[in-house]
């Protein structure tokens, strides 16, 4: 017999998809699991929009005010999918009701942000994790058991890219739904905390804590046209970012990220080299993971490139037959399987919030740092 777990679902935009086509797929795929998810109810100010989002994916109720989707006793667990800045207060809100979290990243607005809603969930005692969907991508799982089982060695260097071009037009209005991403009061931040969040949160996954960073930043246009206001307002985010950073194992680290690469829509690339052996890995080509090994014999040592299919992979016996690749989606349908699969074991699931506070420190040690061109260490 298996048990519901009631979901409530805020916000209907990208990755409210997302994230309820991997509610309804995990049953098919992970029938093993004792929590099934139920679409119970999903929640946006908008009564028209958030009704055609239920009717089209299954949700069995509509809220229009999150406070009434939380004060349900039939919602086990809240998924929050809306702007970053209404993290927080939703958040500890579903924290006091007893509520499950499962909340889009970046985590907050801020450290102090997150840090408030650490203490509150970690006061509830309730189940809670980030959506950092790139570490259940089966080739960077497979990553971290290779880099876990020290075939490495030791390792001296990390770096990573997430490249787009969707914001270079300049009568691209900031604000509102879809764009609410480049205004700096509903994001927080720019590509920092919404694409070098995730490079950030796999490095530490991956490679460990960061120690200090060094940043630039750069917003190549400084005006855009609100969409709430209609009026052109100055543009606070940053359209791209650079930053080196020490690691606590020893190692270097090398990022960068901007929405200005023209040709590239969304490459999330990244490499580790460690004495013995090194990896890397490309979002556009998600399926494949990379590997040079230097234990290879001479004349044919090279740089191979392991089809993630097989079902000796991670995740991978859940899906077709080797050879048969999976994608993007399966990512999320992953997460919520290890969510689901936490709530049987008692384990956390990670990254909890405590876990993506961690990525927030760096977010904003590399903000500091771009603003005062100075060294900042992770506090
Ligand atoms: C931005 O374009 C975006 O959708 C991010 O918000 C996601 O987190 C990233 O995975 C893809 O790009």
């Amino acid at each position: 017999m298996t048990k519901p777990l009631n979901l409530g679902m805020i916000g209907y935009g990208f990755m409210g998809r997302a994230h309820t086509n991997g509610y309804k797929r995990v049953g098919d795929f992970f029938p093993e699991l004792e929590y099934r998810p139920v679409l119970k109810a999903a929640c946006a100010r908008n009564q028209e929009n958030i009704q055609a989002f239920a009717d089209q994916w299954g949700y069995e109720s509509i809220e229009t005010d999150w406070r009434a989707l939380i004060a349900r006793d039939d919602i086990d667990a809240v998924d929050i999918c809306v702007p970053n800045n209404l993290h927080k207060e939703i958040a500890i809100a579903c924290a006091e009701a007893g509520k499950m979290i499962l909340c889009e990243k970046p985590i907050a607005m801020n450290t102090a942000e997150g840090e408030e809603m650490c203490q509150a969930v970690e006061k509830a005692g309730v189940a809670n994790t980030v959506w950092y969907n790139y570490r259940r991508v089966p080739a960077v799982t497979l990553a971290k058991q290779i880099i876990d089982s020290g075939k490495l060695g030791k390792i001296f260097h990390y770096r990573a890219n997430f490249l787009q071009d969707w914001t270079i037009a300049d009568d691209l209005p900031q604000g509102g739904a879809a764009l609410w991403r480049l205004d700096v009061d509903a994001a927080g931040s720019g590509v920092t905390g919404d694409l070098l969040a995730h490079c950030i949160d796999t490095a530490i996954w991956l490679n460990g804590s960061v120690s200090d960073v060094t940043a630039m930043t750069e917003t190549f246009i400084k005006e855009r046209v609100h969409q709430e206001t209609g009026k052109k307002q100055k543009v606070g985010i940053d359209d791209a970012c650079a930053f080196l950073c020490h690691f606590e194992n020893g190692s270097l680290g090398l990022f960068e990220s901007t929405r200005y690469a023209r040709g590239h829509k969304a490459l999330y690339t990244l490499e580790i080299n460690g004495e013995n052996a090194s990896l890397r890995w490309d979002l556009h080509d998600l399926h494949r993971l990379e590997m040079f090994d230097h234990a290879d014999e001479g004349i044919t040592r090279g740089w191979k490139s392991i089809h993630v299919t097989d079902g000796e992979h991670p995740y991978m016996d859940k899906w077709w037959v080797p050879g048969l690749q999976i994608g993007y989606e399966h990512s999320f349908v992953h997460h919520v399987a290890d969510f689901l699969k936490s709530l049987e074991s008692g384990e956390p699931c990670h990254p909890t919030f405590r876990d993506a506070l961690e990525t927030q420190k760096v977010c904003d040690a590399v903000l500091a740092s771009a603003s005062d061109r100075s060294w900042h260490t992770i506090g």
